[in-house]
């Protein structure tokens, strides 16, 4: 038979992308469950073109269920991943909550997909849409020179926040448009009352700081893209320092990644490399205005890399430019590779 696959979290920005996502990929499931918060309980969504009611999350939702897909806040996930895993289903896991757990795998299909199969608490784990930008291209990367050293700077789109960082985009965007703000000093947070998640005025600006403050300075999501890099990669040493930085974009992370190896390389054979790395896709000409941005890359599964350039002081570094699209590779199709992973093993 087919597996059952539930979807907690259908309601919010990933979980629109991933209705999406499951009406366009092979349809290998069973029922497919929607669950949300018991607001939410009773909407009807469309999936593989038929509408399907919401249920409320409590425990009788995983019953029959084979994998469940998690994207929900890291407290409700702390205490519904186990719960649901404790009835026997496979829970793949978008949130913090269980990512540096060392009995769950973290996994990126592109990367470690033979990880998922080792899973003691019946949970696999994804990772941060910001470390998801980059890995796939940077494992490659790692495969063939050894990396030793990772320094980012990330430009992190609105819907990294869900749907409230978006609507809170637009407000102030529409409060400044048409306007001269943001000629004067401190004029945007005079026009901008209200930051909404961000944590200060996001529209004409950036704004150094995603997550929560964490000792050292550090920012939970520069930890993040460091730790979640490590358990990918294997390289429980790997030196990464990253900066954080949200962006008055909408959807797709950026990211500016220094990346140091163990052994030379050269500017053309590092694209060679990209070129023909599962789940990238190489956008390099800068002489015909040939690299990536959000705005091209979202909707689309791969990551993008352009700006490929051997480092002009250190031979054994390369410096690239990454999009992934936040919700999408970021979230929701990554789950969602991960989930069809262990349905293949369940049926077969
Ligand atoms: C952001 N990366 O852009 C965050 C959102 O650990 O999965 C996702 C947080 C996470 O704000």
């Amino acid at each position: 038979r087919r597996p059952n696959l539930a979807v907690v979290g259908a309601t919010g920005a990933v979980g629109e992308v991933l209705l999406g996502l499951l009406s366009l990929r092979q349809d290998i499931w069973g029922e497919v469950r929607l669950v949300a918060s018991p607001r939410s309980a009773g909407r009807k969504l469309v999936v593989r073109g038929e509408p399907v009611e919401v249920l409320a999350l409590d425990e009788d939702a995983f019953d029959g269920v084979d994998v469940a897909l998690f994207d929900v806040p890291d407290e409700v996930a702390a205490q519904w991943v186990p719960i649901a895993a404790a009835k026997g289903v496979v829970v793949v896991d978008n949130s913090a909550a269980f990512r540096m757990d060392e009995d769950v795998p973290l996994v990126v299909p592109e990367v470690n997909a033979a990880s998922a199969r080792l899973r003691p608490r019946g949970i696999v784990a994804g990772p941060n849409c910001a470390t998801l930008a980059m890995i796939a291209a940077i494992g490659a990367l790692h495969a063939e020179y050894g990396l030793s050293e990772l320094v980012v700077a990330s430009y992190q789109a609105a819907s990294g926040e869900g749907r409230s960082g978006v609507d809170a985009l637009r407000e102030q965007t529409a409060l400044v448009a048409g306007t001269e703000v943001g000629e004067q000093t401190g004029d945007l947070r005079a026009v901008i009352a209200d930051n909404g998640p961000f944590a200060a005025p996001l529209a004409f600006n950036a704004v150094p700081w995603t997550g929560s403050l964490m000792d050292g300075g550090w920012s939970s999501e520069e930890l993040k893209i460091r730790n979640e890099s490590r358990k990918i990669l294997g390289l429980p040493a790997l030196r990464v320092s990253a900066t954080c930085v949200r962006i008055p974009v909408v959807r797709t992370h950026a990211l500016a990644v220094h990346a140091v190896f163990e052994r030379e390389v050269t500017q053309e054979h590092a694209q060679e490399i990209l070129r023909d790395a599962p789940g990238v896709v190489l956008y390099d000409d800068p002489a015909a205005g040939e690299f990536p941005t959000p705005n091209d890359v979202v909707g689309t599964d791969p990551v993008w890399v352009g700006r490929v350039r051997r480092a002009l002081d250190d031979p054994t570094a390369l410096d690239l430019f990454l999009c992934g699209d936040n919700l999408r590779k970021g979230a929701a199709l990554n789950a969602l590779q991960i989930a069809e992973l262990v349905a293949g093993e369940l049926s077969g």
